[in-house]
């Protein structure tokens, strides 16, 4: 019995080894093309948007290893990037709107499809934590503004000014000719989304930004809406957005992405085909010459991959095969 044991469980690290080898060189569409690595990925697995990912994965990954729950992992990890005054698109230090206000959106889930949001929060430093108490301490999924600065207070957040010096100057010089023309992959990017496979083999996510630089006071994005920005089914795999969040919103992406996974499609075939779907409804719109639009999203098997509608998006992996590292999206568009 234990030798049987024993052989199966070489015989997996064999795959492992293999398929790890296998992917080496390959572009990012081929090891994305969902045929080498369904069974190699062991849990627990964690994909983040952007390079900002890869601090936000080390702390999501000690968390899910001392078995803290999943939305802890989550809630430490992108916070890290909403704590850093140099992720000019996140939390502290987020580039403002166009009345020089820090405007901030977040949303979490679990995979009870359990979650919470707040949009429109300003001068709270940690948006993710206090949609973690939308979930918990209250009968709504969704906060907004003023209401959700209250909550946040009455749960002990401290309100402070979240417009740094740099993100303030950027902001005096965008106003010389205020023009709305989000510049590609970063003005219009960068929120944090995280996906989680904890141990168990169950997902959660959560998604944290300042939103569209220079958006008008009071714009929601996509990152905070359920279904856009965010959504996971425990029975099939999570999505999660960054780019334009108005074409996430109007194809409602995140939950188009894990639709499709339902019916069968990878990871890489789900958001590649929303990609083009957004893609195609944007051909003749005004939002074109500047639209860029990201998903990552993982299976319950822990595959995973990211698209994107031009070049230059990458998301960072943590796994136990590979550690955690880098992974360029494959896009739709091959050059500016
Ligand atoms: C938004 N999707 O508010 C977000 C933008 C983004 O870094 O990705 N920002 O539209």
């Amino acid at each position: 019995m234990s030798s049987r044991r024993d052989f199966i469980k070489k015989a997996t690290i064999g795959t492992i080894g293999i398929s790890t080898v296998l992917n080496c060189g390959k572009s990012a569409e081929e090891k994305h093309s969902g045929v080498a690595s369904v069974k190699t990925q062991k849990k627990p697995i964690i994909i983040s948007t952007w390079r900002h990912g890869l601090a936000a994965n080390e702390e999501a990954w000690k968390q899910l290893k001392s078995k803290k729950p999943a939305l802890d992992a989550i809630v430490s990890g992108v916070g890290i990037s909403e704590a850093d005054p140099n992720v000019q698109s996140v939390g502290y230090g987020g580039l403002p709107d166009r009345e020089g206000k820090v405007t901030l959106d977040a949303c979490i889930m679990d995979h009870n499809s359990d979650c919470g949001s707040v949009s429109f929060l300003q001068g709270i430093k940690h948006p993710i934590a206090v949609a973690k108490k939308v979930l918990e301490n209250t009968p709504h999924v969704m906060l907004s503004g003023k209401g959700a600065l209250q909550f946040a207070l009455s749960e002990g957040f401290k309100e402070e000014n979240l417009l740094t010096e740099k993100s303030k100057e950027r902001w005096k010089k965008w106003l010389e000719n205020s023009k709305y023309k989000p510049v590609i992959n970063i003005e219009n990017h960068d929120t944090i989304s995280m996906l989680a496979l904890d141990e168990a083999g169950n997902l959660s996510g959560g998604c944290t930004t300042s939103g569209a630089a220079w958006k008008m006071h009071g714009r929601v994005g996509d990152s905070p809406i359920i279904g856009a920005g965010l959504f996971l089914d425990n029975d099939v795999g999570a999505a999660a957005a960054t780019g334009l969040g108005e074409a996430v919103i109007r194809t409602s992406g995140s939950a188009m992405v894990v639709e499709l996974m339902r019916q069968g499609k990878t990871p890489f075939e789900a958001c590649k085909e929303i990609v083009e779907r957004i893609y195609n409804k944007h051909k003749n719109h005004k939002d074109m010459e500047y639209l860029q639009v990201g998903f990552i999203a993982i299976n319950k098997q822990g595959e995973h991959a990211g698209y994107s509608i031009r070049p230059g998006f990458n998301y960072a992996v943590y796994d136990t095969i590979e550690g955690n590292r880098m992974e360029s999206a494959a896009s739709k568009m091959v050059k500016e």
